[in-house]
């Protein structure tokens, strides 16, 4: 306990706990879409599946840059509770409508520790932020992008979804 306490150097206290509650929400975004890919295998969606289950690693390799960022800043990574994800849902669109939303919640996250850093001029923490920043662009637009696909394809049904499923693998497979 004593030897944490003396090792804050190069972090304030305050960023230090948010980026261990981002810590949190992202090993919690990896287990959603890990839950979420199971869904898509089981209920006959492989290429989904795929681009969830690929996902899912991604939100892992975000917790892990996290924590090697408080590590490394001389601070100290802790991992703490998760609740359990959403385990079934009622159709393909809703899941990613549900995607979009935790997206969202995830960027006024990751926006919410930026504000901090800059109160607190810590600017190297804030120098850091803006990677997620981008990324949280990126994935948002994606998302969207799959929805308004879901809407021209008939808002899901029959061959749409069949053609939406296949579409999510290539992506996946191609590296979205
Ligand atoms: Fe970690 O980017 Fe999505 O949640």
């Amino acid at each position: 306990m004593v030897i944490i306490s003396i090792k804050y150097k190069n972090m304030k206290k305050n960023i230090e706990q948010a980026i261990i509650e981002q810590i949190q929400k992202e090993e919690h975004s990896s287990r959603l879409y890990l839950q979420m890919a199971i869904w898509c295998e089981i209920n006959g969606f492989p290429g989904a599946a795929a681009f969830l289950y690929k996902h899912s690693d991604e939100e892992r390799l975000h917790q892990l840059k996290f924590i090697h960022f408080l590590n490394d800043r001389e601070g100290m990574a802790l991992l703490k509770p998760l609740e359990t994800p959403q385990s079934d849902y009622p159709s393909l669109k809703e899941m990613f409508e549900k995607i979009l939303e935790h997206e969202k919640f995830i960027s006024a996250s990751i926006n919410q520790i930026y504000g901090l850093t800059l109160q607190e001029k810590d600017y190297t923490t804030a120098s850091f932020i803006h990677w997620f920043i981008n990324e949280q662009i990126e994935e948002e637009t994606l998302v969207r992008t799959i929805l308004d696909k879901m809407k021209l394809a008939g808002d899901g049904q029959n061959r749409g979804l069949y053609l939406i499923d296949k579409e999510l693998g290539v992506m996946a497979a191609s590296g979205h």
